[in-house]
């Protein structure tokens, strides 16, 4: 347990440390050799790649819809219903932030307008991994189909069978995505960001992925010739900011929650309790004995860290210097805190938010900003799928009232040009001449 008022603010500053992210410089060489491989061989490359990490048997990159449909018969009722709960209530949300244009008169004469169009093409990342995410092909498929985007590519790596999980070709049959190629890593990367004879180049990547995923589309996103990303990316965490009356344990499967995504998950407790920090490390091992994936999570347990604080104000501070991707507040009056809280990439506020229900159901999206990145980037929205544009219109009126401003502005940065093209203009209406 850490007494957060003990240390100094070095120590403090430690305290919050994230893991260093691997971006040897080995990484970069390999996944820069990857890319450049991808963009000279194409398919071939993928293939081949694929054949080695994925699927050796695997001979041809696309799948079907007839054979995503296929599959996705093969999900139970059950889970089908659920994943319907949850795709209802992410369309729902998404479809909420639809935004609106603007049209302004700035000047008498002078329209400006904002405008959103969807982006034409975008490429959403699924990792294979320990456990398929079918919940993920949702939280990217879906704002990509409400949005509009015309084309909406799936990169996942094949199972041995070389095909993908039931739950996976399901979801993205109800984002109503045709476009699914078999391959994973910095190859799919480079196969949606440069495009290949069969994967078409796409506009933007989305999705989380290993540290060559995550490497490959930062490589990506400083190409001309390549695709913009979403956000960056680091290891999944979890911060729970609760106090003396919370639950020791829900607090406890909240952290673990996170703790079972990957040995790199980031799980931490800040509390003013010193008797509901005990508590929830009993709860922990007790519950960590029964999971499944208890390896894992037991490797992320032994970073976790327990923090307490000398009240909850302080608490929260201790929150908005570590700017979590997850946020669970188990608090009297939780909701009273938000006005505190600065940085978080989604906040659960209260005993009854797990963060369970943000990853799987409640309607909001479960891609968001890890690493302290929530200081400058936003949780995934339906903009980010979107593209924002100017439009103005000028009347003669307009012109006649703006032109002079903007002709001292050019003449005083000496770009005459600039100030001939309004010259001519005002000249010609200064002869009557409005047609
Ligand atoms: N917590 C993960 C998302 C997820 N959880 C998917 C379960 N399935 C990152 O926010
Ligand atoms: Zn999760």
């Amino acid at each position: 347990m850490i007494n957060w008022s003990s240390l100094t603010p070095a120590g403090q500053t430690e305290a919050l440390a994230r893991p260093v992210m691997k971006n040897s410089d080995s990484l970069r060489v390999t996944v820069a050799d990857i890319l450049a491989t991808i963009r000279q061989q194409g398919d071939a490359a993928v293939l081949e790649y694929t054949r080695k990490f994925d699927c050796a048997s695997l001979n041809s990159l696309p799948l079907s819809v007839a054979k995503r449909d296929e599959l996705a018969t093969r999900v139970s009722a059950d889970v089908k219903d659920a994943l319907l709960v949850a795709f209802n209530n992410v369309k729902q949300f998404h479809e909420a932030q639809k935004p609106q244009d603007i049209t302004l008169t700035t000047t008498p004469g002078v329209v400006c307008e904002q405008r959103f169009t969807a982006l034409d093409a975008v490429g959403l990342y699924i990792p294979g991994g320990s456990a398929p995410l079918p919940s993920t092909v949702m939280m990217l498929g879906v704002p990509a189909l409400v949005a509009g985007c015309e084309r909406k590519v799936l990169c996942t790596p094949p199972n041995q069978a070389g095909e993908i999980a039931p739950e996976i070709a399901l979801a993205a049959s109800l984002c109503g995505i045709e476009e699914i190629y078999l391959c994973g890593g910095a190859q799919a990367i480079a196969a949606m960001a440069f495009g290949t004879e069969s994967i078409a180049k796409v506009d933007k990547i989305f999705g989380p992925g290993n540290s060559f995923v995550t490497e490959a589309k930062q490589q990506v996103s400083q190409r001309a010739d390549g695709a913009a990303i979403d956000m960056p990316a680091g290891p999944s965490e979890v911060l729970v900011l609760a106090d003396g009356n919370a639950n020791a344990a829900f607090v406890a499967s909240d952290l673990l929650s996170q703790a079972e995504h990957g040995p790199d998950s980031q799980a931490i407790l800040v509390s003013d309790s010193e008797a509901l920090i005990e508590a929830t490390k009993a709860q922990v091992e007790l519950q960590l004995a029964k999971l499944s994936r208890n390896s894992i999570a037991s490797r992320a347990m032994e970073n976790a860290r327990y923090i307490l604080t000398g009240n909850i104000s302080e608490a929260v501070l201790v929150s908005n210097a570590y700017a979590p991707e997850h946020l669970i507040v188990q608090t009297d009056n939780a909701r009273e805190l938000l006005t505190d809280i600065k940085y978080a990439g989604s906040i659960f506020v209260g005993q009854w938010s797990p963060e369970s229900a943000g990853d799987y159901a409640s309607g909001t999206n479960h891609v968001l900003p890890t690493y302290g990145y929530a200081r400058n980037y936003s949780s995934l929205g339906l903009l980010d799928f979107m593209r924002r544009f100017t439009v103005q219109e000028l009347s003669a009126d307009g012109m006649r009232n703006l032109g002079p401003a903007i002709m001292k502005l050019a003449s005083a940065e000496g770009l005459d040009a600039h100030e001939q093209a309004v010259a001519l203009r005002m000249a010609e209406l200064e002869k009557g001449n409005e047609q």
